[in-house]
């Protein structure tokens, strides 16, 4: 049994890995404010410890990790809209790259003991770099302050650990859907949006012709390379990517939804949103050096995803 801390536990993908920690028999606390995730989300267990709190507050961060001594820390909390971050700039920073930062602070000025620090940084570090598909050593190209705060904290977090050994690891999500993705929220990924619309019957909108492809990575193979990079192997001081290591259109993601739920979506077109990147998808070998492999294919993730909403 370890102790663990998720930050952002009450999100999407905090909460799904929240279920998977309690399953391992771990001990969980979360800290989340609550921004972004929802409370439902965290399930009811004498093993878990919620706190509605910001990750920003360093008086309650640092009283809980010295309280506390975790085993292994997930660093999910973020405000996780690159919009957002264009409006917001400073106050995101604070959240998705500060308080990170001071987490690591406590950790390195307090010698604590843990066994592993992960960090979930994003794709979006790639920017337009057209190369294909993207390897960790592929150029950086981070446009916005959402991608520049994702990657400068990889970095602090590759490099602290580096510096004062202190055992991290960094993540860089692709595009990850599965249940609990709030179809609601203004930043959802286009396979919630596409789920919305067939749960209400109303009209989902493609942005340009639909032949624009994205790695989409089902929430289990994500909770999957999650733990193996922090309990499942002593990995530490690399960045990777978490992404099924395919790429697939939205017309075949909506030809496969159809078959789901045997019906016709009713398909708007407009222009290609500005900026939208053509292609996207995910060298994935480091990861599956360490034993990872990707499950779930675009069929079986989204019939699970739409059969956990109906
Ligand atoms: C994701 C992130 C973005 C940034 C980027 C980095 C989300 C929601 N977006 O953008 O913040 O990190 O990765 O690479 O997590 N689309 C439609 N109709 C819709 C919505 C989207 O056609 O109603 C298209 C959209 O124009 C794009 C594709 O679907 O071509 C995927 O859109 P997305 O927002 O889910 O994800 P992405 O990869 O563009």
């Amino acid at each position: 049994m370890s102790k663990v801390l998720v930050t952002g536990g009450a999100g999407f993908i905090g909460s799904n890995l929240v279920d998977q920690l309690i399953q391992d028999g771990d001990e969980v606390i979360i800290v989340d404010d609550l921004s972004m995730g929802l409370a439902s989300n965290i399930p009811s267990s004498p093993k878990v410890t919620f706190y509605e709190h910001s990750i920003t507050d360093h008086v309650f961060m640092k009283d809980l990790l010295l309280k506390e001594q975790f085993d292994y820390i997930y660093l999910l909390a973020a405000i996780a809209s690159v919009a957002d971050s264009v409006a917001r700039p400073y106050e995101t920073h604070q959240i998705n790259q500060e308080a990170n930062i001071f987490i690591l602070e406590t950790i390195r000025q307090h010698k604590l003991p843990i066994k592993k620090v992960l960090f979930t940084s994003s794709a979006a570090v790639y920017g337009n770099n057209p190369e294909l598909p993207k390897r960790e050593d592929s150029t950086i190209d981070p446009l916005t302050p959402y991608a520049i705060d994702k990657f400068a904290t990889e970095r602090f977090v590759i490099d602290y650990g580096k510096l004062y050994n202190i055992p991290t690891v960094a993540v860089r999500f692709f595009n990850v859907y599965g249940p609990r993705q709030n179809p609601k929220s203004p930043y959802s990924g286009v396979l919630s949006l596409i789920t919305q619309a067939a749960k209400h019957q109303s009209a989902f909108t493609i942005f340009g012709d639909g032949e624009q492809t994205r790695d989409f990575v089902f929430i289990k193979d994500v909770i999957q390379a999650l733990c193996l990079l922090t309990k499942g192997s002593n990995i530490v001081h690399q960045v990777f990517n978490v992404g099924a290591g395919k790429h697939t259109s939205l017309n075949q993601v909506i030809q496969v939804y159809e078959q789901i739920i045997n019906w016709e979506l009713q398909i708007i077109h407009k222009a290609e949103r500005v900026g939208d990147i053509k292609h996207s998808y995910a060298d994935i070998t480091q990861l599956r050096s360490l034993g990872y492999q990707p499950h779930y294919d675009i069929t079986t993730g989204l019939k699970l995803y739409w059969e956990s909403l109906t």
